[in-house]
């Protein structure tokens, strides 16, 4: 039943009054009262690895304000990203919808003029109609022309960096403005941290959702000097414990309003460990590989959620997806679900309360964030061929692989290929992949265009043209620079 988490203590009679106010006055400043609604932080780290927390495994470093949240929440094993790269990962977040749903294949560069289509609902949307103030402090990555940033998908407000911590012109900005063109991000945890607690003390009184979204654990690293060696395992523990001391202060900033009571907390990472960073990325072992990839490694990722006295505690290795906070956090806080609008995700909300399932245990892969490439039901897993993959600068070699069936509860690591032992099985689990591609329905053109090679085309038709003129022997001029005036 819809609210059925709501506080009954709370009187009724606000609601009525405050959402025939907020329908009257669109954006007008309109405190909502709270009537039982939780409050949502959801806490997305970037390409942090399956096993880079101690309670995921990680035994360098101790990740102790995580580990208590997983502890008394629930802590997901068996957990899925909507894609193994950043931009589609956040789309598929904030709507839960399959990126490919809106041509999201590739992720947006400075150079982008393209973004997450306005048309898309956001739960910052969805929430916001429900009277909550929404804010997002950190990274974007949905588009930062005008029209594609938050303030005009549902926050209220808006901090950070607009797209990845490695790409050109790194700014701050706030609401549709930069605000900071020279950052040092090695103050960004502590900066981001102070963004979100002032955000959550500024709206203690009325329901908000706050999405911190640190740019951190995505190269280059960085760590602020109280954190600089504090794991002894090098600066990417270091900065990973910043990052855990940050959740801690967002926990102790609720705890010190009252407030964790009635806060919802999700923490998950948008994507597997950049493998070919090595000592500078994180680790998704026993998983097989990492960011990128439809391997386990790729985009199955630490998830922890967290509501006092509400959800369960312990580990559960239920199938669930990045997708499935949509319709569960729509479930939590009496939100709407878009109308006419095809959602990928299921409400989760029983198997957090511990009353019961999802509505199944299956997981579509999409590698390229355009079809189907791997499907996953119950224990197995299918996945389809995949020629081999020369790295380069930013990911490692991938093999070529036949179509391959593991049973990921058994073999975790995607070692064993049971294809030919359980031809049977493989047949079943390739009937569901086709069944869930051809119910998908129709896959836009990409919208992200980048890399189209334009520039480097232009450069090497540069260098020919020298070469050959050289060749010719015509000599490139001198220094010419040095003629030119100089103002005084
Ligand atoms: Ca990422």
């Amino acid at each position: 039943m819809k609210n059925s988490y709501m506080n009954s203590a709370i009187p009724f009679v606000g609601m009525a009054l405050a959402s025939t106010v907020a329908a009257t006055a669109a954006n007008a400043e309109v405190v909502a009262e709270r009537n039982g609604k939780p409050n949502v932080v959801i806490i997305y780290a970037d390409d942090m690895g399956y096993a880079d927390l101690s309670c995921y495994g990680e035994t360098r470093w101790k990740t102790k304000n995580l580990d208590n949240l997983a502890e008394n929440g629930v802590q997901f094993t068996d957990f899925y990203s909507a894609s193994p790269i950043s931009s589609p990962s956040r789309a598929g977040l904030l709507t839960g919808r399959y990126p490919a749903r809106m041509g999201i294949q590739g992720v947006f560069f400075p150079e982008s003029y393209t973004g997450m289509p306005q048309s898309e609902v956001t739960i910052a949307e969805m929430l916001r109609e429900q009277g909550y103030k929404t804010s997002i402090v950190g990274k974007w990555h949905l588009g930062h022309r005008e029209r594609f940033l938050p303030l005009q998908q549902g926050f209220d407000e808006y901090f950070g960096i607009p797209y990845s911590n490695d790409m050109t012109a790194q700014v701050y900005m706030r609401g549709n403005e930069v605000e900071q063109f020279h950052i040092d991000q090695n103050l960004m945890i502590q900066t981001y941290t102070k963004e979100a607690t002032g955000f959550i003390r500024r709206n203690a009184g009325r329901p908000f959702f706050l999405y911190m979204a640190h740019n951190m654990m995505h190269v280059p690293i960085h760590v602020s000097d109280r954190f600089r060696g504090k794991s002894g395992a090098g600066i990417y523990g270091d900065a990973l414990l910043e990052l855990d001391w940050s959740v801690g202060e967002i926990v102790r900033t609720l705890e010190e309003l009252n407030l964790d009571k009635n806060t919802i907390i999700v923490f998950a990472s948008d994507n597997g460990p950049w493998l070919q960073e090595g000592p500078l990325g994180g680790t998704a072992l026993p998983l097989r590989e990492g960011k990128s990839t439809d391997y386990e490694g790729g985009v199955r990722v630490p998830c922890i959620a967290y509501w006092k006295d509400h959800f369960t505690k312990g580990k559960n290795t239920s199938v669930a997806c990045m997708l499935d906070w949509f319709p569960t956090i729509a479930e939590f806080c009496g939100g709407k679900l878009p109308e006419g609008v095809r959602l990928d995700g299921y409400d989760i909300s029983k198997v957090l309360m511990g009353t019961g399932k999802r509505a199944n245990q299956d997981y579509a892969y999409f590698k390229n964030n355009k079809n189907v490439t791997a499907y996953r039901s119950g224990d197995w897993k299918i996945e389809l061929p995949i020629p081999a993959i020369e790295g380069n600068f930013w990911r490692p070699s991938t093999e070529a692989r036949d179509t391959v069936l593991v049973n990921l509860r058994e073999d975790i690591g995607e070692t064993t290929n049971l294809y030919y032992k359980y031809p049977q099985k493989a047949k079943e689990m390739l009937a569901k992949l086709k069944k869930y591609a051809d119910n998908f329905g129709e896959v836009p053109a990409s919208l992200v265009q980048n890399n189209n090679h334009q520039l480097k085309y232009l450069n090497n038709e540069r260098k020919r043209v020298i070469k050959e003129a050289q060749n010719r022997g015509i000599k490139p001029r001198k220094n010419e620079v040095q003629k030119f005036i100089i103002a005084k």
